[in-house]
């Protein structure tokens, strides 16, 4: 029988979500993209922060972990090094990923551990109640900026492109087919794949929301991008914002975190074989 999306689904609750947040959009992509890559539920990890789209395990029957704010790469890399035979899935909101795990972001991007880290960019602190995030436009108004924001925003796809990412892509919430499909190939893609999401928040972004997406989004594929060719993809990643494209901006083939390290010659680290191991004299070194 093939999967569907019910084959990922926790019996337990229902996501907390506005009705209509772009969340529910990412989850079921996320949960379609697994179905149509025949993924075993006992083989998949979600890890994700703290924020209205970290809760995301909650609502999966794979194994997951909701971590701290910011840390869902770091953990997610740890998993995935010692069983590097699952399929890694890190999932945080914008200020969870560009905010304060920021550090985590850039140095798992030039590490290239095998997972894919999939961003809500709603372009605000949804969980905190609408907060301006290192997306948000300059300008924009919000409780934490009730005279416009100082500050310009954070491109996370340039940024991406500039620190040795091998894959990134960019989805829209609204756009479920493409989504699906983008996550497939980020999940296909060996090597650290990116796939930021714009992602409406009707409660605390409305200028962002549905409409206002669905008129300024375009296929970059369809457009005839060139995703080998990273001059291209950082002309597309730095266009006028008034223009979204979404698809896969550049993708490469690099060696894995996993392939640099020679602990991982022998394979994922729970299959070694640790019964023989005496860790007494590190304890007598280190012991006053
Ligand atoms: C170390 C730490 N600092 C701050 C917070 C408070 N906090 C919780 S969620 C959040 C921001 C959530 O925004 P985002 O990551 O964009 O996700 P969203 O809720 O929009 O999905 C903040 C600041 C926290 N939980 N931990
Ligand atoms: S506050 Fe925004 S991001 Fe959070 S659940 Fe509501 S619509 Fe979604």
């Amino acid at each position: 029988m093939p999967r569907s999306p019910k084959d990922y689904t926790s019996t337990e609750g229902k996501p907390n979500w506005c009705p209509g947040c772009g969340d529910f959009g990412i989850e079921m992509a996320m949960k379609q993209a697994m179905a149509q890559l025949d993924l075993d539920p006992d083989k998949v990890l979600l890890v994700s922060g703290i924020g209205c789209g970290a809760n995301m395990p909650n609502w999966f029957s794979t194994y997951g972990l909701i971590t701290l704010h910011g840390r869902a790469v770091p953990v997610a890399t740890g998993a995935h090094l010692a069983n590097h035979e699952l399929s890694v899935f890190a999932e945080a909101g914008d200020g969870d990923a560009y905010g304060i795990g920021m550090g985590h972001f850039i140095h798992a991007m030039r590490r290239n551990p095998n997972m894919v880290y999939i961003v809500g960019n709603n372009t605000v602190y949804g969980l905190t109640k609408g907060q301006i995030s290192p997306t948000s436009a300059k300008g924009c108004k919000g409780p934490s900026t009730p005279f416009g924001n100082p500050d310009p925003p954070i491109n996370p796809i340039a940024l991406a492109l500039a620190n040795h990412c091998s894959f990134v892509g960019r989805g829209y919430a609204g756009n479920l087919p493409h989504l699906v499909n983008l996550i497939k190939d980020a999940h296909n893609h060996k090597g650290f794949a990116l796939v930021d999401v714009l992602q409406p928040c009707v409660t605390y972004a409305k200028d962002a929301g549905y409409k206002y997406y669905q008129d300024l989004t375009y296929d970059l594929q369809a457009a005839g991008h060139d995703k080998t060719n990273p001059e291209a993809a950082m002309k597309r990643a730095v266009e006028p914002p008034e223009k979204y494209p979404i698809g896969i901006f550049y993708q490469d083939e690099r060696p894995l975190y996993e392939d640099e390290l020679p602990q991982f010659k022998k394979g994922a680290l729970v299959h070694h074989d640790i019964s023989k191991i005496d860790v007494t004299p590190l304890f007598e070194e280190y012991s006053f």
